[in-house]
C-alpha cells in the first residue's frame, strides 16, 4: 500500500480537495441547511498566525513510523496492555458513523461522518503527543482545528465548555464487556480549549483513514495535554454550561484532573512527570525532558493565565 507522507502533500494539492468539499451539504436536516450553516466555510489560503507558527515549531520533529503509532496504544476498550488495542480492535467497525451534538447551541442533531468532515479543511501537522505516563510519540495526524467544526453549531453564551463521548459497542470491544472503566469514556476541555487551533478532530494518521487501534474513525488531539484528554471513537460532542464530568479523573480524581495540561513541575502521585521515554529510539529507550504544554506554550499559556497550574491540575 502506497502511504502518503504528509511531506509529500503539497498544499496546493489539499486546497481544491478543500473547496470541493465545501459545497457539499454538511447538514441533511432541513432546519440545518436554512441556519446558514454552509456559509464561511474556510475556503481560503490565508492562514491563522498561531497555525503557521506550530507547524514551524514541529518541522524538525522526526515522526514515529507507523508500527509504532499503531502497535503502542492506549484504548481500554479494547484491553488495558499497550499491545492490546492493536490485537483486538480488527472487528470494530468504524463505518457508518454518526455523530450525536446537542447541548447549549443553536444547532443540535445527528450527522453522518461525512457531514462532520466534508466541508472541512484537511490540516496536515506533527504533534509531539505525550501520555500521562510520562512516554511520547511524534504523530503526522490528519485532521482539522475542532473549533472550524465546532462555529458550525453556534454555541450560545452558555456554552461553557463541550464534553465528549466514545462509543460503547461492547459487542465490539472486548474491555467494554469487562468494565475496567466507568464506560462509555467521556472527556471534555473549556470552551477555549476546544475552539483553539491547536486542538484538532483527527481522521488519519500518515494520510490513511485512522486505524481502529488509533480511535477510529474521529479522535481528538489535544497536543499540550496529557494523552487521555485526548477521546477516541467519538459518537456525542455536547455544548454544556458546567464543566462536565471525564473518565479518568471519576475513576481516580487525585491523579487525574480536568486540565491535565502537560507540566513537568506536577507530578503524578505515583511517578515523576519531569521526563518522557521516547518511544522508537531502540531497546534502551532514551529519556528526554518534558516540556511545559508539551512545547506548546506559547501558543496555549495564555489560556490559563491566573489559574494555579497545580491546583488545576
Ligand atoms: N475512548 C478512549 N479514548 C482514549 C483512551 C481510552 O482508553 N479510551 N486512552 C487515552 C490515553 S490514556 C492515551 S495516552 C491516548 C492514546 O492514543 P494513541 O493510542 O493513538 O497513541 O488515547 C486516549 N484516548
Ligand atoms: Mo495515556
Amino acid at each position: 500500500m502506497l502511504i502518503k507522507r504528509p511531506a509529500d502533500i503539497r498544499p496546493s494539492e489539499i486546497t481544491p480537495q478543500r473547496c470541493f468539499f465545501d459545497r457539499r451539504s454538511f447538514i441533511r436536516t432541513a432546519s440545518l441547511a436554512s441556519s446558514g450553516l454552509l456559509l464561511g466555510s474556510g475556503c481560503s489560503d490565508a492562514e491563522e498566525p498561531v497555525a503557521a507558527a506550530i507547524r514551524e515549531a514541529d518541522t524538525d520533529l522526526v515522526p514515529n513510523s507507523l508500527e509504532d503509532i499503531t502497535r503502542y496504544n492506549n484504548f481500554y476498550e479494547f484491553g488495558l496492555d499497550k499491545s492490546d488495542p492493536a490485537k483486538y480492535s480488527k472487528d470494530f467497525k468504524p463505518k457508518p458513523w454518526s455523530v450525536a451534538v446537542d447541548g447549549e447551541a443553536d444547532v443540535t442533531g445527528t450527522f453522518d461522518y461525512d457531514d462532520i468532515i466534508g466541508p472541512l479543511t484537511i490540516e496536515e501537522r506533527v504533534y509531539r503527543f505525550r501520555c500521562v505516563e510520562a512516554w511520547s510519540m511524534v504523530v503526522p495526524w490528519n485532521g482539522f482545528p475542532l473549533g472550524d467544526l465546532l462555529k458550525r453549531f453556534k454555541p450560545n453564551s452558555k456554552a461553557k465548555y463541550v464534553a465528549f463521548e466514545t462509543v460503547f459497542r461492547p459487542s465490539e470491544m472486548p474491555g467494554q464487556r469487562r468494565g475496567v472503566l466507568d464506560f462509555p469514556y467521556v472527556e471534555g476541555l473549556t470552551i477555549e480549549e476546544a475552539m483553539h487551533p491547536l486542538t484538532l478532530m483527527v481522521t488519519g494518521v500518515y494520510g490513511i483513514d485512522l486505524p481502529n487501534q488509533n480511535g477510529a474513525p474521529l479522535r481528538l488531539i489535544v497536543p499540550w495535554k496529557y494523552g487521555f484528554k485526548s477521546i477516541k471513537s467519538i459518537v456525542r460532542i455536547s455544548f454544556t454550561e458546567q464543566q462536565p464530568p471525564t473518565t479518568w479523573s471519576l475513576a481516580t480524581p487525585s491523579e487525574y484532573g480536568f486540565y491535565a495540561n502537560v507540566n513537568p513541575e506536577v507530578d503524578h502521585p505515583r511517578w515523576s512527570q519531569a521526563t518522557e521515554r521516547v518511544i522508537g529510539s531502540g531497546l534502551f529507550a532514551k529519556r528526554q525532558e518534558t516540556l511545559m504544554f508539551n512545547g506548546y506554550g506559547e501558543q496555549v499559556a495564555h489560556l490559563y493565565s491566573g489559574l494555579d497550574l497545580r491546583r488545576f491540575f
